[in-house]
């Protein structure tokens, strides 16, 4: 590459423009150049590559290159969830030496689950099936008794004792929906499900759903859940949605298909206490776990040598 728009850091008292190299390096790709220094009489410029940001898509390798650490390694912001091989959650994370990093996710290419963040829900037609009466929203009253669910885009609308908050998928357009449901006193209710959804033999899934307690008194009695799949409880020690109302929390497990081409899913729940036991769920995906990674290198470029315009 024989020209390159440089960034400058602005305590600089340069002007930085376009620049013309001759004899410049190659430069890497995705990565930002810095000058840190110009010197007028030699007409030099030192760079140094900055924090590596590079949004990464699934499944890819990619080679990085950074000479300075600490750098900064970003996963795809579009991505519904990061997990690092160093244990962090967050989208970029920040790391001192070479080597070689991942961070895993669900493949959203290939989710199977249909309308899984309700925005078009239709009662007439639904795209699971639940054994908890469905309630068509009509005011405070509408999830009394104990064992009925509604779609809707807040609690509070629906239940006098239910609070107001908003639903997980956070969605500019259409309906911003959640599933809405006051805890069933029977255990091992089916919740949501869907039946028979292709799925890829041999392929790792990873089964996800966001939750949140919608009323004051599911902060001391919370939802008790279990995932299941193709009728096999998959969790030994139920999970409970935050005590936080409005706090989204999401729950994973994760299922080898094996020779499986075909699989029904399903969420339960454990908790037979009428009192709380009020819950929301949004964003339910059933997709190919995939793990990228990069490889982080540290190679310090030559000093290029610049003749300005
Ligand atoms: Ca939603």
């Amino acid at each position: 590459m024989r020209a390159a728009y440089l960034k400058c850091h602005s305590y600089l008292n340069i002007v930085c423009v376009a620049v013309l190299f001759f004899g410049a390096p190659t430069f890497m790709p995705h990565a930002y150049y810095h000058v840190i220094g110009f010197n007028a009489s030699t007409r030099l410029a030192y760079y140094k590559y900055a924090a590596v940001y590079t949004p990464a898509h699934c499944g890819e390798t990619l080679p990085q290159n950074t000479c300075t650490f600490p750098a900064t390694l970003t996963a795809d912001p579009d991505a519904p969830y990061w997990l690092w091989n160093t244990g962090e959650t967050t989208q970029s994370i920040s790391v001192s030496s070479p080597g070689i990093y991942s961070w895993q996710t669900a493949n959203m290419h290939d989710d199977v689950v249909v309308d899984g963040s309700f925005t078009g829900f239709n009662a007439a037609n639904p795209a699971f099936i639940s054994d908890y009466v469905y309630k068509i929203p009509a005011g405070s009253g509408t999830l009394y008794p104990e064992g009925a669910y509604t779609v809707g885009t807040n609690p509070n609308a629906v239940h006098d004792q239910f609070t107001s908050l908003a639903d997980h998928t956070n969605n500019t357009t259409d309906d911003r929906n959640m599933m809405i449901v006051n805890g069933a006193d029977v255990k091992n209710k089916i919740i949501w499900s869907e039946k028979n959804l292709v799925v890829k033999p041999n392929t790792t899934y990873i089964f996800s759903v966001w939750c949140t307690s919608v009323s004051s008194a599911s902060i001391n009695n919370p939802a008790q859940l279990l995932f299941s799949i193709n009728n096999v409880l998959q969790n030994q020690t139920p999970i409970s949605p935050t005590t936080t109302l409005g706090q989204w929390i999401n729950f994973t497990t994760t299922w080898q298909s094996k020779s499986n081409t075909k699989v029904t899913i399903s969420i339960v729940n454990q908790n037979i206490t009428g009192g709380g036991n009020d819950f929301a769920l949004d964003d339910i995906i059933f997709a190919p776990l995939c793990t990228t990674y990069i490889n982080l290198t540290n190679t310090v470029p030559p000093t290029p040598t610049i003749t300005p315009r």
